[in-house]
């Protein structure tokens, strides 16, 4: 068969929208993808040329829509299918593409499948979950496995001795891929999307689809006891492969696998276009370098040269197999400003950042509010949170002596709602976002970090982002040229060069607050350099410079 794929994705600038905190346009409260068609402006301004939407389905949200109980519909107060049409051609005649969150590893526990399967032990949907007898006549778990929120990942089926699975929430229950029938119905949404057009998909929590089937207790750790049975299971390659063949390849179209605690040679096998799974994944080892054991709240001191060491390792590993993407923010992360070696009183710490990542081999990601250095909320309190995920860890953390409280700090700074505070599109009272109560507190810092002062002040990180877009674009060593990190060991530099043929591009960024030298500099001519956060370069570099050199060989 001819391969219809064009690998657009290559020459891709993906932004990410989380359409509960992009724009509400009838004051509920929520955003809704009205918002979106509102802002496909100010993104093609931005120079973005295709978006990932969060989930949109029809949910309970329990965890902000990634709890999907009708795959094929729209959640109401998010809009319908025609608002969606209409959004889908606004995006397509801007030139920006479009890829859906796909959210398959669980259902909602609202999803007419679970319902049937729970209600009736001899329904075909039984079979559609992962249902085991519990231990002690049903009074205990079938075994000791603890999912992604800090919980037990088995709950009891009403008064029945038997027990389902989630590694999530309990409203989410994981899919039995074992079942052929699950891999059909998730073919047949995927092919719903795409013949509507969508042109891709992010695969939430993909490397976890498939289970080890001995379902034992394993040794217990203290987080995510069990891993080993439930993350890059035996069969994920060949589900993944399936989709491939079945839908995938008949669509010219892209995937991106979210990938928790993938290992290197899973990311290998899940990208290299050889074996037809995924085109990329998202890599979390350089935004786990400020934790142990990749579990946030195991929280340790940000190291530059951590941060850099997993980078270089995610380059270097791919390198002849398969694709990277790059990214340093989304729904999940908190901010980025103040945290990889950033400080929020210095924009050009962001600008440092922004360079050292987005000229990475790979296609870069920017979460929505990125572009601007929006913040972090600063929660004071546990009620100002809204995450299943921080108020489960709480719960639970209340009940340790001594160690709760430090907990409930980390928790505040890491919770997952710092990314998720409305995008601040003014100064007004709810940041342009509403004109009523947002479902969620608006940031603090709105009268100083918003899109109408970006825009106003040419110095603005947006404006640089915008440039470092349009160098990307225009400079096709970016893409395709190879990949060296330079001052591998320097713990306030970060660098490495892009060279193909014709160029080579030096990429030079301080992450310290003071002066400091670097011999590369001397090799090189100011006159050389396209993109910096200073007009006048000294001899050494200044408290967080950046400077790109292209130089013609
Ligand atoms: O995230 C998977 C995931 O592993 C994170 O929830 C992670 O455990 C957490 O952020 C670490 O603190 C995906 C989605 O991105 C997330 O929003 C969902 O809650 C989750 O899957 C379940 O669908
Ligand atoms: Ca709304």
């Amino acid at each position: 068969m001819n391969n219809i794929h064009t690998n657009w994705y290559k020459k891709a600038v993906i932004y990410q929208i989380y359409p509960r905190s992009f724009l509400d346009t009838n004051n509920d409260g929520l955003g809704d993808i009205k918002g979106i068609i509102c802002k496909l402006d100010y993104l093609k301004d931005l120079g973005i040329n295709c978006v990932w939407l969060s989930p949109i389905y029809d949910s309970p949200q329990k965890d902000n829509g990634y709890d999907i109980s009708n795959y094929l519909d729209i959640y109401p107060p998010f809009g319908n299918m025609d608002d969606f049409k209409k959004m889908l051609s606004e995006m397509h005649k801007r030139g920006i593409r479009l890829i859906m969150d796909l959210v398959v590893n669980h259902t909602s526990d609202q999803h007419q499948w679970f319902k049937e399967a729970i209600k009736d032990k001899s329904s075909p949907y039984r079979d559609y979950y992962i249902i085991r007898k519990g231990k002690k006549n049903g009074k205990k778990p079938p075994n000791n496995w603890q999912g992604f929120f800090g919980e037990g990942a088995w709950t009891r089926i009403r008064e029945s001795d038997e027990y389902y699975l989630h590694l999530f929430t309990k409203e989410q229950p994981d899919l039995n891929w074992e079942n052929p029938k699950v891999r059909e119905e998730v073919k047949n949404l995927l092919k719903f999307w795409l013949d509507l057009g969508v042109d891709g998909f992010r695969c939430d929590v993909i490397n976890l689809i498939s289970k080890k089937q001995d379902f034992k207790s394993r040794f217990p750790l203290l987080a995510l006891t069990g891993k080993d049975a439930y993350i890059n299971g035996p069969r994920l390659h060949e589900y993944l492969h399936e989709l491939y063949r079945d839908v995938f390849s008949q669509y010219d179209c892209m995937t991106v696998g979210e990938t928790v605690l993938a290992s290197k040679q899973d990311n290998i096998d899940l990208t290299d276009p050889a074996r037809e799974e995924l085109d990329m994944i998202f890599n979390f080892s350089h935004t786990n370098s400020d934790n142990y054991l990749g579990v946030k709240y195991f929280y340790r001191k940000f190291k530059l040269n951590c941060f850099k060491k997993r980078l270089n390792e995610q380059q270097i590993n791919l390198v002849g197999h398969g694709w990277n993407s790059l990214f340093i923010e989304n729904h999940d992360q908190r901010r980025s400003v103040g945290r990889f070696g950033t400080v929020e009183e210095d924009i050009n710490s962001s600008k440092s950042l922004a360079v050292s990542y987005f000229l990475l081999q790979g296609t870069p990601f920017i979460y929505q509010g990125q572009e601007i250095g929006m913040r972090n909320a600063h929660f004071k309190n546990i009620d100002e949170t809204e995450d299943v995920e921080s108020k489960n860890i709480f719960r639970i953390s209340k009940k340790i002596p001594f160690i709760g409280k430090r907990i409930r700090n980390v928790i505040l700074e890491v919770s997952r709602d710092n990314a998720r505070t409305p995008m601040i599109w003014d100064n007004s009272t709810y940041g342009g976002f509403s004109n009523v109560k947002p479902w969620i507190r608006v940031n603090p810092d709105k009268d100083i970090v918003n899109v109408k002062h970006s825009l106003e002040d040419k110095d603005s990180l947006y404006y640089f982002y915008k440039k470092l877009i349009d160098f990307r674009k225009d400079n096709d060593t970016i893409i395709n040229g190879s990949y060296r990190m330079l001052k591998e060991h320097n713990p306030n530099i970060f660098a490495y060069v892009r060279e193909d043929e014709q160029y080579r591009i030096i990429v030079i960024s301080s992450f310290s607050k003071k002066e400091i030298k670097c011999s590369l500099l001397n090799q090189l001519k100011d006159e050389d350099i396209v993109i910096s956060n200073f007009e006048n370069h000294k001899e050494k570099l200044q408290p967080f410079e950046t400077r790109v050199y292209k130089i013609k060989k």
